[in-house]
């Protein structure tokens, strides 16, 4: 049988190197897809070395997935991820031209890294394979393949927001990478946004003919196929953390030291897109209108680092730890500190326990593919006594979650006022809000995600 190849910027390789990362999205998602098809996943392993990724590739093989993977040189991690993936495309298409970095040398870095990503790859694929590429690391990377003589079906899926053309222009050499994306037979977006945009850009910069009810583009008489594919959380894995002995101590651990104060709760990968210090001045707004409940409410900020080598990672983090030493500066007393950040990640068991014992989630993104946290608060919510999830109308999530309360993250005065709601919301707007968001999280899950997406990649 053939069998599906997974192919992304990292893999989660099990145990032995310990490599798995900071927490993305990603890991969660393809670990699933793989556990279902008897399928290979290949990518960097995380690790540096001197010989690069022409080094050899190293294969494991963990609960039925194989992993297989290479290392990178310095040279090529600067280059290829902190430079062109994390300091040009992410800011990029996370509409945030001011952080987004032109070098030259990173751009060819880039296209190197995903021709060495291709050279290592290719003597894994065999006839009637499904390739499926991920993210914005390895745009060009199914163009470098059929260069090589690879005809398989190749899907790709995009995990970040794609940008308006007016901004996507912005990047030299704009014309060039979507070329190389009329390479695949399948591309994937999360949300209709990003995909009217891509079929924007395409009609508009490229010439293509664009067929919006099928998502066709057809340029110099190829054709690819474009869709949107929400991406959803593992139910039955989240769940069954739900119910694991780790995940009842988070719980309580949580509720007894915050007693009779209601907890609310933002667990987010330490980036800037993520809006942190715009949601810590929302948070403290709300203060400012009502100090008087002070003593009612905490929150709770888990925030990993991420991507620390990249500068702009760096002065978010000194940004958000001094607007948090603010607001617990002037708020705190002796035995009450408003806002608790944390700097380390979770177990999914742990955020389980911790999601349902707060009231109250946060998910304020200034801009997100979709956001999964989104989802896994709703997932952990008691039905008999739900949380509110407040969220983000800039997240892909927001598209399907329209009964949360939502809010634009860049308003002070809109998330203070959104706070103050979910705290006075009657218990049956609560369940009633939850009851439509739980459906839709517990029906549109990364199972069905991965079989929409290789459904109609097998075409
Ligand atoms: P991310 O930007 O990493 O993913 P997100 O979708 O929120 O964002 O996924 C984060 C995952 O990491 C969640 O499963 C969450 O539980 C976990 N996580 C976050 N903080 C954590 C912590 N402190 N401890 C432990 N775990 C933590 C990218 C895109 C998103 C898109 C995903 C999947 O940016 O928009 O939803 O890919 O496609």
């Amino acid at each position: 049988m053939a069998k599906l190849v997974v192919i992304s910027n990292r893999v989660a390789v099990p145990k032995a190197r310990g490599a798995a990362g900071a927490q993305g999205g990603l890991a969660g998602a393809l670990n699933s897809a793989l556990r279902k098809h008897s399928g290979v996943w290949f990518g960097w392993s995380g690790q540096e070395s001197e010989e690069g990724a022409g080094g050899g590739i190293d294969t494991q093989t963990h609960d039925g997935v194989t992993t297989a993977t290479v290392d990178l040189s310095k040279r090529d991690i600067d280059e290829y991820y902190n430079g062109y993936a994390n300091a040009t495309l992410w800011p990029l298409f996370h509409y945030r031209l001011d952080l987004t970095e032109y070098e030259r040398e990173t751009g060819k870095g880039y296209e190197r890294v995903n021709e060495a990503f291709a050279e290592a790859v290719t003597p894994l694929i065999e006839e009637d394979d499904l390739v499926w590429v991920h993210d914005y690391h390895l745009i060009p990377l199914g163009e470098r393949l059929r260069s090589r003589g690879i005809t398989n079906r190749i899907g790709f899926f995009l995990h970040i927001p794609w940008p308006p053309t007016r901004l996507f222009v912005s990047l030299p050499y704009h014309e060039r990478l979507v070329r190389t994306m009329l390479q695949y037979d399948l591309i994937g977006f999360q949300t209709q946004e990003w995909l009217d945009s891509f079929l924007h850009y395409c009609t508009k910069e490229l010439g293509a003919e664009v067929d919006e009810a099928t998502g066709s583009v057809t340029l110099d008489g190829r054709t690819v196929t474009a869709r949107a594919y929400p991406i959803g959380i593992d139910w039955d894995h989240f769940q069954a953390q739900g119910d694991t002995g780790e995940s009842r101590q988070a719980e309580q651990r949580l509720l007894s030291s915050t007693r009779r104060r209601t907890a609310m709760i933002g667990v987010d990968r330490l980036d800037y897109s993520k809006g942190l210090p715009e949601r810590i001045d929302g948070i403290g707004r709300f203060f400012d209108q009502h100090p008087e409940r002070v003593r009612d409410l905490v929150y709770i900020q888990v925030a990993p680092p991420s991507r620390e080598d990249v500068e702009s990672y760096q002065q978010i983090r000194t940004l958000l730890e001094q607007k948090t030493g603010q607001i617990n500066g002037a708020r705190s007393e002796v035995d009450v500190v408003p806002i608790r950040y944390v700097n380390r990640g979770y177990t999914h068991a742990q955020l389980y326990g911790f999601f349902r014992a707060a009231k109250i989630g946060l998910v304020t993104p200034l801009r997100d593919g979709m956001n999964l946290v989104a989802k896994e608060y709703v997932a952990a919510q008691d039905p008999d006594d739900p949380g509110v999830l407040i969220l983000s109308r800039f997240a892909g999530a927001a598209q399907q979650l329209e009964d949360a309360v939502l809010v634009n993250p860049h308003s002070p005065d809109d998330v203070a006022h959104a706070i103050g709601r979910a705290l006075d919301m009657t218990l049956d707007e609560r369940r009633a809000r939850y009851d439509k968001m739980v459906r839709t999280v517990h029906d549109e899950n990364v199972q069905n995600w991965t079989e929409d997406f290789v459904t109609d990649l097998t075409g």
